[in-house]
């Protein structure tokens, strides 16, 4: 081990013993154009952040992060332009990059999938996307899928149960599903979905991004002395 590593070994260990836990899963929303996904951010974070629309495409690009520390909440939430019908390859060529590439310096660590049960089906495109990110080594075992629009459900929740079955059918068995709506007086899944989003951050991810930190830093400190 070089003198580098050395002193970045010594340091995690003192930021592990310090800091712990204090890493807020990235976590970004995708799925069609219309299917909530802005409401359940606003929904999350029980304010009115995001942009929200009934009549055309509203949220633009995929760098929207919602800082859950400025909220008392322990997420970050990353709001993406949905797609729409006819767009071809490039919703799926975008997501690829945005996980690849990550949003304004943030690694992805978690997607949330929404499909409004509004529709009641599922498209081929939710299916192929789906598909490709559960074959995506990084994310895969990090994805749910999330329905919205639970309220327009029947109180049995027979809608997502039929959707379900579906994506368990066509896309895996054991994709985890959460049911979500925007009338706060439904409490529904959204806590669960909080916390199952928290449990899936690990020692790896907190090394990560303190190493990521660490780099920064240096670069930093570089910059300034060349500056000198
Ligand atoms: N009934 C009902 N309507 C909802 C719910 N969530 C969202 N909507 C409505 O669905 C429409 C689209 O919602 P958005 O949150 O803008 O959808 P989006 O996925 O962000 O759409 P893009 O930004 O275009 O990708 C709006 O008219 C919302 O009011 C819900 O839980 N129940
Ligand atoms: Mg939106």
């Amino acid at each position: 081990m070089n003198k580098f590593e050395e002193n970045i070994n010594a340091a995690w260990k003192k930021y592990q013993s310090e800091k712990k836990d204090e890493l807020y899963p990235n976590i970004m929303l995708l799925g069609i154009s219309g299917a909530g996904k802005s409401s359940l951010i606003n929904s999350v974070f029980k304010r009115n952040l995001a942009d929200v629309s009934n009549v055309k495409p509203e949220t633009q690009g995929f760098d929207n992060i919602y800082y859950g520390q400025k909220y008392g909440l322990s997420v970050n939430l990353i709001d993406t332009a949905g797609y729409e019908m006819n767009q071809g390859d490039t919703y799926g060529n975008t997501v690829n990059e945005t996980l690849k590439n990550g949003v304004r310096n943030e690694k992805i660590h978690i997607i949330w999938y929404c499909i409004s049960i509004a529709n009641e089906r599922i498209e081929d495109m939710d299916i192929k996307i789906l598909k490709d990110i559960s074959n995506n080594a990084q994310i895969r075992n990090r994805v749910c899928v999330v329905f919205t629009k639970c309220d327009l459900d029947s109180e049995n929740g027979e809608k997502a149960t039929i959707l379900q079955k579906i994506i368990q059918d066509k896309v895996r068995y054991d994709l985890p599903c959460f049911e979500t709506c925007n009338d706060s007086s439904l409490e529904l899944d959204i806590q669960k979905l909080i916390k199952w989003s928290a449990y899936q951050i690990d020692d790896k991810d907190l090394r990560e991004k303190f190493i990521a930190s660490q780099m920064h830093d240096l670069e930093a400190k570089n910059d300034r002395q060349m500056k000198q």
